[in-house]
Formats: C-alpha cells, sequence, structure tokens
C-alpha cells in the first residue's frame, strides 16, 4: 500500500503540481490517479473521497484523506520526518511555513490573470497594476528568503523544500507570461524550469492536446523557455 495522490492535468493545474512535488522530490512513494479536471467527470472522480473537492487530494496508505494542500505538506512532513520537506533550522522553518501560507492565501492578481499553463511563453502580456503589486510582493518575501537562508543556492532555504514547491507554479507563471521580475528572482525561475521533476512533469502533460485550450488568451506565443 501507498499514497493515491488525485491530480488533475499537468499543463494548467498549478495545485496538483504542488502536491506531486511533495512526494517526488522528497522521495516520498505514491501512486497517480488523474481525474477529469476538463474532461467534466471531476466530481464524480472524487465523490469517494468526499469531502474532498478539489485536486491534489490524497490518500494514505491508511485509506485517510486529505483534501488540500497544506494539510498535505505538514501531513508528509510528520510521517516523513528525515524526508526535508521543511528547513532543519527553526527560523528557516518558521518562514518556510509562512511564504507556503501566504501563497496559499495570498497573489490573487497574479494567478487570476496568469492561470499556470506550460505550453509556451505569451509575448506581449500586459502587467496591470494589480498583477505588478502582487509581482513586487514576490520579490519581496522571496528575496528575505534569498539573503537570509538560501546559502546562496538556487532554492529558497539551500535544500529544496516545501516552500519550493509551493512556488513552482509561481516561477512557471513568470515564465509563461514573460513576466518582468529581478535577476535574482529570473534565476530561481530558472532552477525551477530546469529541474528534472519539474520537467518531467510538463513533458508528461505535453502529451494531451486540448481543444479548446484552458485559459488561452489571444496574444502571439513563443516556445517555452527551456527545451523539454
Ligand atoms: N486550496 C486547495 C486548492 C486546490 C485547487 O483549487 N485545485 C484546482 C485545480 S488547480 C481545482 O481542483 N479546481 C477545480 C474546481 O475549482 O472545481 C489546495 O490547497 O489544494
Amino acid at each position: 500500500m501507498t499514497y493515491d495522490i488525485f491530480i488533475g492535468d499537468k499543463s494548467f493545474s498549478s495545485w496538483s503540481l504542488r502536491g506531486w512535488l511533495l512526494f517526488v522530490k522528497f522521495d516520498i512513494p505514491y501512486r497517480e490517479i488523474m481525474v477529469g479536471l476538463y474532461s467534466g467527470t471531476m466530481k464524480e472522480d472524487l465523490a469517494p473521497l468526499a469531502p474532498a473537492r478539489f485536486v491534489p487530494t490524497v490518500r494514505t496508505p491508511e485509506g485517510w484523506v486529505i483534501g488540500e494542500s497544506i494539510a498535505l505538506a505538514e501531513t508528509l512532513a510528520e510521517r516523513h520526518p528525515d524526508a526535508g520537506l521543511w528547513p532543519m533550522d527553526a527560523q528557516a522553518r518558521i518562514y518556510a511555513r509562512w511564504l507556503v501560507a501566504e501563497m496559499h492565501a495570498g497573489f490573487g492578481a497574479l494567478r487570476n490573470a496568469c492561470p499556470m499553463q506550460l505550453l509556451h511563453q505569451y509575448k506581449g502580456f500586459e502587467v496591470s497594476d494589480a498583477v505588478k503589486a502582487d509581482i513586487d510582493r514576490l520579490e519581496t518575501v522571496l528575496s528575505h528568503a534569498f539573503e537570509n537562508f538560501s546559502d546562496d543556492g538556487p532554492w529558497l532555504f539551500g535544500n529544496y523544500t516545501a516552500a519550493d514547491a509551493f512556488y513552482a507554479p509561481v516561477a512557471a507563471r513568470i515564465a509563461g507570461y514573460g513576466l518582468p521580475v529581478s535577476e535574482r528572482l529570473q534565476s530561481y525561475v530558472t532552477a525551477h524550469l530546469t529541474d528534472a521533476s519539474f520537467k518531467a512533469w510538463r513533458k508528461d502533460g505535453l502529451k494531451i492536446s486540448y481543444d479548446p485550450v484552458p485559459y488561452a488568451i489571444d496574444l502571439p506565443t513563443t516556445e517555452w523557455p527551456e527545451p523539454v
């Protein structure tokens, strides 16, 4: 028996990506089950896991259900204390949890205007004041981690942690819409885009084609910044 992770899609489902990274990046065995996020069967697919209603949803080997990403991160950290989901250092751990909570509850303008899509990069995306404010906040909170906890490594807290998993879709949004960010944040984006697990997820997603393409916007596109 292992964990079952129910995910929705690999090109557009940002929360599915977060949940999946919490297993893959920390070597926690799992079985992946796709639900019909875009084919219309999601409600019935998730019915046996009620009251879960979103992806990712996880069923533990005991059959217990986890229907929220922060609960998933905390549960995996508690059950796999040596996996390194949270930083070892107590102060860093506080900030990692803060970042995860702020991601979970915030950045609404960025999330609404720039839905995660891993197909291509839009050209000429116009950044509204609200999105700019979210990007500024992102620069502020992430640079605090880079300056205080990252040990000059690519990740927020030295080693990859759950906080990086929660910010992977943000990196994808910056890439997918060509958003203007600082050099330091851009190198964090590149770290995600070149990460082997992220690349494997994206490659898998590209096997599916959509008609219509979810969240498509009427702008020219160019290739995704990193090769498959
Ligand atoms: N708060 C949830 C959010 C999950 C979420 O919104 N997932 C989206 C897919 S990325 C979903 O299931 N959407 C289906 C719907 O809104 O009906 C979490 O942290 O896991």
